[in-house]
């Protein structure tokens, strides 16, 4: 029962779990037996009941400079006191245009201009939107088809659920936009287990994009959306040359690339951007999660020059792109943001994971004779472990892994399906590489 009894002492612990709804969460059995955090300091999580937990999982692929990091929070402090809230709509803040500047820089050449809004989910939907318009300016209105990929994860909102490719994620939500169709994904079990990096089979599923322009027109078709190491669905990274041959392929028939790098952005691939790892210039990229480390809502698209000054016509007077959030650029985002990319410049975290990959998969790789351990694949510093599913029960083994690592283990990772993906901040030391490591095959064998 919900206690709403108006003289309910403050606690600690709530001593009612009904109320909240959570998100993409298994509420029955969470409630049963509770997740609980109270606090988080570098790679530690600290439970209610308090017991340490090392987070292999950089929260939710956010926390890539470890956690509690105090130049960010006093960062966040001192603007809330300075100026809470600001109208990001015909209004600015100075800090907004520093951190859209900081931004273009670590990114790729041509890719100049940021457009902000608060998830990756907007920043998926945002790219799209942003895609459609441009073809509608450029006298190219036909261009209305948006195409993603079969395991692709771009967030919640309309767009990000339509090209999406978890079926689970679509299912319940009817017919989603219209004219969008979808790549097929890239990973082959026989062909590329046990890959350390990306592979070396499969470049030639970006071919299937000659396939859909064969079936509906390059006339039709506005953007092409993936992430370049898929990581929802348990760390997929693109095969050797894939990227490349979709860029190709995209500019061939005047179809705008955009690489999704909520998850790769800021560093998770030994790169600002997997962008600059694969040499490969999209159209647009979209972030979110590290831009901050995780400690105040924020994402956006980094968007090309010429897309941005397509727009730049018209009166000046006029709003050239009619699209926008209430908390756009967020005081507290940017100040956020400026002190993150601080922290990732000063400690040279991107090329600190850089140095820490191969040891790093040769660590996760080392679980490979687990019981039920069917492949794992690394690259950057993330890994995914897939367990073979229990027979009569898909995903309960890796569900079962979950409670395993943080009730018994004290372990944070993240699960999709029966896989563990491994995504430690990127402070995480060599040692504790090694005990993550120890941890995770205690629970593997825990849940054979
Ligand atoms: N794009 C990508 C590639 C993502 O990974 C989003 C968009 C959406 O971001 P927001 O901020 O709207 O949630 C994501 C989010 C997991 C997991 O366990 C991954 C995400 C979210 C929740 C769980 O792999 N990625």
């Amino acid at each position: 029962m919900l206690d709403k009894s108006p003289t309910r002492p403050a606690v600690a612990v709530p001593n009612d779990l009904a109320a909240h709804w959570m998100p993409f969460t298994a509420n029955r059995a969470f409630k049963k037996n509770p997740r609980l955090l109270a606090g988080a300091k570098d790679m530690h999580y600290f439970t209610v009941d308090g017991r340490k937990i090392i987070d292999a999982a950089a929260g939710m692929w956010c926390c890539n400079a470890g956690h509690g990091r105090t130049q960010i929070s006093e960062a966040i402090g001192k603007q809330a006191a300075a100026l809470d809230y600001a109208p990001p709509f015909q209004f600015g803040i100075p800090q907004a245009f520093e951190l859209a500047s900081r931004i273009a820089d670590l990114a790729p050449d041509g890719l100049d201009h940021v457009f902000f809004c608060n998830s990756g989910s907007e920043a998926a939907d945002t790219a799209l939107k942003i895609a459609l318009a441009y073809h509608q300016l450029g006298g190219q209105g036909t261009r209305t088809r948006l195409i993603g990929r079969e395991r692709g994860y771009h967030g919640v909102g309309f767009g990000g659920t339509s090209v999406g490719g978890i079926v689970g994620n679509r299912k319940m939500f009817g017919t989603l936009l219209a004219g969008v169709d979808h790549l097929p994904h890239t990973y082959d079990r026989e062909k590329q287990a046990f890959s350390k990096g990306e592979p070396d089979y499969g470049a030639h599923f970006a071919d299937e994009l000659e396939r859909l322009v064969n079936l509906h027109g390059a006339s039709t078709i506005a953007a092409v959306i993936v992430e370049p190491m898929a990581g929802s669905t348990g760390v997929l990274p693109a095969p050797k040359g894939y990227l490349k041959r979709l860029r190709e392929i995209t500019a061939k028939h005047g179809i705008l690339l955009i690489f999704d790098e909520v998850i790769t952005g800021f560093g998770r691939l030994g790169f600002a951007f997997a962008a600059e790892r694969y040499g490969v210039l999209p159209d647009m990229l979209t972030f979110a999660k590290g831009v901050t480390n995780g400690a105040a809502p924020m994402g956006g698209v980094l968007v090309r020059d010429t897309i941005h000054d397509a727009f730049m016509t018209g009166p000046e007077h006029m709003v050239e792109l009619t699209h926008g959030y209430t908390y756009s650029a967020h005081p507290l985002a940017c100040a956020a943001g400026l002190a993150t990319l601080d922290i990732y410049r000063d400690e040279k975290l991107f090329e600190r994971a850089n140095k820490l990959e191969p040891k790093f998969a040769e660590a996760v790789m080392s679980l490979r004779s687990e019981p039920n351990v069917v492949d794992i694949r690394t690259v950057g510093l993330t890994a995914g472990i897939d367990l073979a599913p229990r027979a009569d029960a898909p995903g309960k083994r890796g569900f079962d892994g979950l409670n395993s690592a943080f009730h018994d283990n004290d372990l944070m990772l993240r699960v999709a399906g029966d896989t563990l993906a491994l995504t430690p901040p990127l402070i995480v030391t060599e040692d504790q590489i090694g005990e993550i490591v120890d941890k995770v095959a205690k629970v593997i064998r825990a849940v054979a």
